[in-house]
């Protein structure tokens, strides 16, 4: 049988967030994996065997990413309902100037809307397998109230790691009236914390990041730690996900937003190992 040997080309590099991450082309161990794998150190947290950067230069979602169409969120049936359903259609999704944006168009009508539903958008990886990991996501928020724009670890409501932005300061969940970054480990109950945003979130890119390792979760914004936990750290693995959406519920979203909300992603990183069998390295 043919067996393809590759040089070891290793390639150091130290990254500003403190993270050292080594790609070698595949060798002995991992021969047969359909793309390379590599080693990527990052400090205080681990080693993962995979990476990916992804960047919205061009006019279509970069492989690996997919934007769901026409799935719907029925928050209306929650046993504590919120006012409307929403429901991701791609067409909120554009890939512009450089940014992935996410949209909830505003002067949304929900009442007379199809299945009562306001339109947002998601974009998730097709890789489901994803267990631990050190996501960055370079992004601006946008300020209009009444959305949720997120990046999120997700398979189950009690396997789910968060960063949301609650736009409207009129939520009930934001403390002070002043729209905050919530850092949730999903479960029953959950653990959850409201910070103050950086003072421009919604004009300038700001690192958001979230590091998760079998004992821990880690929340940053700019390569400074806000939050950890050590309760309710999922244990399966599952998919990431970036969305921007609003039910009307003032006790989370609040809105629908009067005008367009717009969540702009210039650049994603991550680190992570995969139970999928897709290893990727760029
Ligand atoms: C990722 O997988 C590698 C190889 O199995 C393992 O050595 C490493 O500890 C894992 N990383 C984390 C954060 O669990
Ligand atoms: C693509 O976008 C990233 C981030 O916006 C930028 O740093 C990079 O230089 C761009 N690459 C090209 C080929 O334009
Ligand atoms: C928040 O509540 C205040 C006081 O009721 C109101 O003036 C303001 O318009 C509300 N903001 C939004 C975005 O609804
Ligand atoms: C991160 C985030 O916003 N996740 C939420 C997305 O919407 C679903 C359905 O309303 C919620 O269950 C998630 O918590």
């Amino acid at each position: 049988m043919f067996r393809s040997l590759f040089p070891l080309a290793d390639l150091l590099l130290i990254l500003s967030q403190g993270a050292g991450f080594a790609c070698a082309l595949p060798t002995a161990a991992n021969e047969g994996a359909t793309t390379d794998s590599c080693t990527n150190v990052i400090d205080g947290v681990g080693t993962f065997t995979n990476s990916a950067v992804y960047t919205f230069n061009g006019s279509t979602l970069p492989e690996g990413l997919h934007a769901p169409d026409g799935e719907l969120i029925k928050d209306r049936d929650h046993p504590s309902p919120a006012p409307y359903n929403h429901v991701f259609q791609a067409s909120n999704v554009a890939i512009k100037d450089g940014f992935l944006q996410i949209k909830v168009p505003g002067g949304q009508t929900p009442a007379t809307a199809p299945n009562f539903a306001i339109t947002g958008g998601q974009v998730f990886t097709e890789d489901a397998g994803i267990l631990y990991a050190s996501v960055r996501t370079h992004a601006i928020l946008d300020t209009e109230p009444g959305t949720c724009s997120s990046t999120f670890f997700y398979k189950t409501n009690t396997q789910e790691i968060d960063i949301e932005f609650l736009s409207d300061p009129n939520s009930t969940a934001n403390t002070a009236g002043k729209a905050s970054l919530h850092y949730t480990n999903q479960a029953n109950p959950s653990i959850t914390s409201a910070h103050l945003p950086p003072s421009d979130i919604g004009s300038a890119v700001h690192e958001y990041r979230i590091d998760w390792t079998k004992d821990f979760t880690a929340f940053y914004v700019d390569g400074v730690l806000q939050q950890k936990y050590t309760q309710n750290v999922p244990t399966m693995p599952g998919t990431w996900l970036w969305e921007n959406w609003s039910n009307g519920d003032i006790r989370w979203s609040a809105g629908p937003p009067a005008k367009d909300n717009v969540m702009k992603v210039q650049r994603i990183e991550m680190y992570y190992n995969t139970t999928s069998g897709t290893a990727k390295c760029t």
